[in-house]
């Protein structure tokens, strides 16, 4: 027992007497001094400027700062010995898996202990503080103290962020809603919004949901102030802009409903094809996926293929699977069937980059406030155990 601790102590220094960082270690990013090599059979991957992870592979997945050391592939290959929701979508080539949070949970320390594992979650998204309500309450007015709680947390932990969100009708400050704006002002309003929020986290954001929830169920464009004082043209403003001031962050267009086919996909799908004609940045399409217990639609791998089919990247960002309370053993083991179907079609499409659920535990879940009687939508329960719903996730990966 004793000599096999001492040889597993001096195997896992090995790579440090040779300046390489061990299978997971970090290999290079802002403000990193330590190796910037990796081991044999893992490669250095930038995930984000401040980070770059030996994961496991050759060097022929996604652009290395670094490659590994010469030393002989021929050995047996890796066999990933990956835990964890992170770690193991990372294994099986996704960028991340991840989850929202808010601020006022992050002082709940038993909370955070699973937030902060870099091995369950890899992204964090803000639920609530990067939104226009909280970044810009009155005109010119920017505060960033919430959102940068959740950005400097991600920097700390080493997890990408993705940014939520730059344009939506909701939890809009009334100065914007009701600020009875020209066209010319408006376009100024959202300029500046974007502008000024894309700038502040310039370097840090994997990706923004710059235009959130544009479409009704049936496809019709949503009625609200941009829309109806800019028509469609609100989005390329936006995008535009977005662009303009982080160069580097992959530009989403974040919807609900578009998992199913059908007229609002439809009218998603349309509106991706004009704008990437038109040259508009877009990069991405966020499905928010929130659904129901045994209810997960099986369109959605097609639909996700229709867009990667574009050129463009897809994401499931706000992933939860609720039910009608109290749950039971059929609820959850059928929940832990849909989390995995979920998941797999993330895993079925190569542009899929990655998984956010939104929130991990029931304990902070939108739903019991929004739909009454209904609940338990998340991988983690109230008291933060892991429930099926977390293998039927690990199944998938
Ligand atoms: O999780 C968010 C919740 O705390 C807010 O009260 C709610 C208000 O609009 O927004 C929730 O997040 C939404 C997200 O921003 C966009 N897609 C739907 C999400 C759930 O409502």
């Amino acid at each position: 027992m004793k000599l096999t601790t001492t040889f597993a102590t001096l195997a896992a220094l090995l790579p440090f007497a040779l300046g390489q960082s061990a299978e997971w270690g970090q290999c290079g990013g802002i403000g990193w001094t330590g190796p910037t090599t990796c081991v044999s059979g893992t490669v250095c991957t930038v995930l984000n400027p401040y980070f770059s992870q030996c994961l496991p592979g050759s060097s022929s997945s996604a652009p290395p700062t670094t490659t590994t050391s010469s030393s002989s592939p021929t050995s047996t290959a890796p066999t990933s010995t990956a835990t964890g929701l992170n770690k193991l979508a990372q294994a099986a080539g996704k960028k991340y898996f991840g989850t929202a949070t808010d601020n006022s949970e992050l002082t709940n320390k038993a909370y955070t202990a699973i937030l902060d594992n870099k091995s369950e979650f890899g992204q964090l998204t803000a639920a609530n503080s990067m939104k226009w309500d909280a970044t810009e309450p009155s005109r010119g007015d920017f505060t960033f103290s919430s959102g940068d709680q959740i950005a400097n947390l991600a920097k700390a932990n080493g997890q990408l962020l993705r940014g939520h969100n730059c344009v939506w009708y909701n939890q809009l400050p009334s100065w914007v809603s009701s600020g009875g704006f020209s066209a010319a002002q408006l376009t100024s309003v959202i300029q500046t919004h974007c502008s000024t929020l894309l700038t502040h986290y310039k370097g840090q954001a994997y990706a923004w949901d710059v235009v959130n929830e544009p479409f009704n169920d049936d496809g019709t464009w949503r009625s609200d102030v941009f829309y109806n004082t800019l028509g469609t043209s609100y989005v390329q403003i936006a995008l535009e802009a977005a662009r303009a001031a982080d160069p580097g962050a992959k530009l989403y267009i974040n919807e609900y409903n578009i998992e199913y086919t059908g007229a609002k996909a439809t009218a998603l799908l349309s509106l991706a094809k004009s704008l990437l004609a038109a040259g508009v940045p877009l990069d991405g399409i966020g499905f928010q996926c929130h659904f129901i217990v045994g209810q997960v639609p099986t369109s959605l791998q097609t639909v996700m293929q229709q867009f990667t089919a574009l050129g463009l990247e897809v994401a499931i960002t706000e992933l939860d699977i609720r039910m009608t309370l109290p749950a039971t053993n059929a609820l959850l083991a059928q929940q832990e069937t849909d989390y995995e179907n979920v998941v797999k079609a993330c895993m079925n499409v190569k542009g899929c980059v990655g998984i956010t659920v939104w929130d991990f535990t029931d304990e902070y879940s939108w739903v019991p406030g929004t739909f009454s009687g209904q609940g338990e939508a998340c991988p983690w329960n109230q008291n933060l155990q892991k429930k099926p719903a977390y293998s039927g996730i690990t199944a998938a990966l």
